[in-house]
């Protein structure tokens, strides 16, 4: 017997990822519902190869006698849909950024935190962290069991695919119209994208940091160690899928490259490639439609007493959004929800 599964924005970019992953993973479904907002209703999307579903209006649905909802709507529909689904019996794994740090809520990477889960007891809600902080903790968890981590400084350089389908058209239509010579229209992004990269992502702080540079500090702090201090600098960059970061990490203890490697090696959901010649890193196109988390350029930070520096590549839309959920939800079924 399998689980009565519902994917809030079901059109999305992640929607469909999600759609996409349940179906590869094999995801024991009894019943799937692609549901979005009203303008979307009657689209089809595809379910894995050859199934194809009607999208239903999220509105109208009642979610009564369905288990896990994977939600990745706007954060406002979100806040709205979540709770009614939770209130009907429907235990909602959120992708946005609504319910990430509300104390009763569990915010989970299955590789760093999994125990965690059990948390979803309180509100029948689980919220799945943003893409640049999954794939960063991902990395840092084995790091810092090693050497116990005290700072973390990251630089992110985040692909257009992270601010939504639009934001992918706005890239492909600025880059053709510079080569056709038109006019370049900047929308969705606050200055042009194409052949250019925006230190900004998300709205600004009265600190002069943005959001999106909070929410890894937050969310690290919240799914690793508190105690953990981050500084984030985030930065779009004119790639279409997954997010790349430069992490420097400084530990209590003296912590040697060779160890390093080691332990991110052995560690789940990390793929260590660092050959150290020309080439030998994953970059952004690489790693596209993969599941894990890609470290290289592991080196040693001569400026601090125990400090190491890498590099990391993910893609933001399987591991840092829809499979994260779907690992999520994988565990919720094996340990809570067994049929
Ligand atoms: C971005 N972090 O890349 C967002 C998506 N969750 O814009």
């Amino acid at each position: 017997m399998g689980y009565k599964v519902a994917v809030i924005g079901a059109t999305g970019n992640v929607g469909r990822e999600m759609l996409q992953i349940l179906a590869e993973r094999d995801f024991p479904v009894d019943e799937v519902a692609a549901l979005a907002s009203e303008r979307s209703v009657g689209r089809e999307v595809s379910f894995g190869e050859d199934q194809v579903l009607r999208v239903k209006d999220l509105a109208k649905f009642d979610f009564t006698g369905w288990d896990i909802a994977l939600s990745s709507p706007g954060a406002k529909v979100s806040a709205q849909h979540s709770p009614r689904a939770a209130a009907a019996g429907c235990v909602v794994i959120d992708n946005t950024s609504h319910f990430r740090m509300e104390p009763d809520v569990p915010l989970v990477v299955p590789e760093v935190n999994p125990q965690a889960i059990a948390g979803y007891r309180k509100r029948g809600i689980i919220a799945n962290p943003n893409c640049s902080t999954i794939q960063m903790v991902v990395a840092l968890k084995p790091l810092h069991e090693l050497g116990q981590i005290t700072r973390v400084v990251v630089s992110t350089y985040q692909s257009v695919s992270g601010g939504g389908k639009e934001a992918m058209d706005e890239l492909f239509n600025q880059t053709r119209a510079i080569y056709v010579n038109d006019e370049v229209k900047a929308e969705k992004f606050p200055k042009q994208i194409a052949f250019n990269l925006i230190p900004q992502i998300d709205s600004f702080m009265d600190d002069g940091s943005t959001k999106e540079e909070w929410k890894m500090v937050v969310e690290t702090r919240k799914i690793l160690d508190p105690d953990i201090a981050v500084l984030a600098t985030c930065v779009r960059v004119p790639v279409f899928v997954s997010h790349s970061e430069s992490i420097s990490v400084e530990f209590a203890r003296p912590v040697s490259v060779e160890e390093a490697t080691e332990a991110l090696r052995a560690a789940p959901g990390v793929v260590v490639l660092d050959t150290r010649e020309p080439g030998g890193y994953p970059t952004p196109v690489e790693t596209t439609g993969e599941d894990a988390v890609f470290v290289s350029r592991i080196r040693k930070d001569p400026t601090v007493k125990n400090g190491l520096a890498f590099w990391c590549v993910a893609d933001n839309l399987r591991k840092g959004a829809a499979l994260n959920a779907v690992q999520i939800a994988e565990l919720l079924a094996r340990d809570y929800l067994a049929k």
